[in-house]
């Protein structure tokens, strides 16, 4: 480190180089990115508040009051009046709260050797949970849509599950898992069930009117707890995870003594953590209401359902047709890792999935139809070239 201060020309020049050699969503080709550029007053009021440690609540009253609001209003998108959650750091460190909560739970009752069920689509985040938590994690497969398949989730319950995991938006192919029957065989078991709705839960919610979406959230009474990102489709900075629980009960099985802090108990996983990510939260909410995140969700579902048909009509396969705002897609006559480097050289910035192996793009905010248009044209030129 330098001795010597170095003055703010220096340093932001010298940031200024590290920053150019980062993508840009704004240049319309991070195509495999479930984040996007954050909206303008979540920017500004994340550096507000950027000195605010929720970690210490006493402290932070009014930010913390912040928090509370933003669970709420997402409460009322979820089906819950009065949730009980955090915002957190992301998808991961939300899961991992469920699934701690649901292990702690567990315990309680005597189950000492836990089990989760996930759908073999499950983010990895589950894999460092049960990591963390030391739990078995049980796959439960798929249909041929590639959603959990609920026979193969009740071939798997046992009397050491704790927790059955359903997906509404999976990560790679943006699939949403059959929530309603999962809650039933929840209930019959008497086994936490909790939804990784991280991707979908801020687009769902505002397109089940105009769309045939089944019901994932809170509304169905074996849904214990949900995943939320602000930072996925809720257009905040990064980093914005939601978590929510039914009641407080959850919250309560994790939490530890928490002495020299201004609350006697804490349940986050982290201690010191933001309230800018909270205050951002809300004011990106608020700006934009029901109204403006269901014109977001809506434009991403007309992007996809463009690209998808150019795709076929140019004579791509799609892996399935989409549910949200993810195309899933392979040549009839090339490898996808190949594909995927024909793309990569002409600056696409592509991410493929593994199950089953595919192109896949999101049709975040920062894509626009120009960019589509160019893409859709690459792979014209890709195919003709073949
Ligand atoms: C994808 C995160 C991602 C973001 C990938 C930007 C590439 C990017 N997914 O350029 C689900 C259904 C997810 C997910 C992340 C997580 C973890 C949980 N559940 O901790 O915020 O798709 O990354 O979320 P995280």
């Amino acid at each position: 480190m330098n001795e010597k201060p170095v003055s703010r020309e220096e340093i932001f020049k010298e940031l200024d180089e590290f920053q150019s050699l980062d993508c840009k969503y704004s240049d319309g080709r991070i195509l495999g990115s479930m984040c996007t550029e954050a909206h303008p007053i979540a920017k500004e009021v994340f550096n507000r508040f950027l000195d605010s440690n929720l970690g210490d609540p006493g402290l932070f009253k009014g930010t913390k009051l912040i928090e509370d609001e933003v669970l709420k209003m997402i409460g009322s998108f979820l089906s819950l009046e009065n949730p009980s959650g955090h915002i957190v750091t992301g998808g991961t460190e939300a899961n991992i709260m469920a699934i701690r909560a649901a292990r702690n739970l567990a315990r309680e009752k005597g189950i000492s050797n836990g089990e989760i069920i996930v759908p073999q689509s499950a983010h990895f985040s589950f894999k460092k949970a049960v990591d963390m938590l030391n739990l078995k994690l049980v796959n439960a497969e798929l249909d041929e849509n590639y959603r959990i398949d609920p026979s193969s989730v009740e071939d798997n319950v046992n009397e050491n599950t704790v927790a059955i995991v359903g997906i509404a938006g999976t990560t790679e192919l943006g699939m949403i898992d059959p929530i309603e029957e999962l809650s039933d065989i929840a209930l019959e078991n008497d086994v936490h069930l909790h939804v990784d709705a991280a991707f979908g839960g801020f687009s769902i919610p505002f397109l089940k009117d105009n769309h045939d979406f089944p019901r994932f959230d809170f509304s169905l009474p074996g849904v214990k707890s949900i995943t939320v990102d602000p930072h996925k489709m809720g257009l905040a900075p990064i980093p914005s995870g939601g978590i929510l629980f039914r009641d407080n009960t959850f919250l309560d099985a994790m939490s530890v003594d928490s002495p020299y802090l201004t609350i006697k108990h804490q349940s986050t996983i982290v201690g010191t953590r933001l309230g800018a990510s909270s205050a951002a939260t809300f004011a990106v909410m608020k700006y934009l209401g029901k109204e403006g995140y269901r014109k977001f969700a809506e434009e991403s579902l007309v992007k996809t359902h463009f690209l998808a048909n150019e795709l076929k009509g140019l004579g791509y396969d799609l892996v399935v047709e989409p549910n949200l705002n993810i195309v899933a897609f392979n040549h009839p006559n090339l490898k996808t890792d190949d594909l995927a480097v024909m793309l990569e050289e002409r600056n696409w910035k592509v991410s493929c999935s593994v199950c089953p192996k595919a192109i896949r793009v999101i049709l975040m905010n920062h894509i626009k139809k120009d960019n589509l248009i160019e893409f859709i044209s690459d792979l014209k030129e890709i195919s003709e070239s073949i």
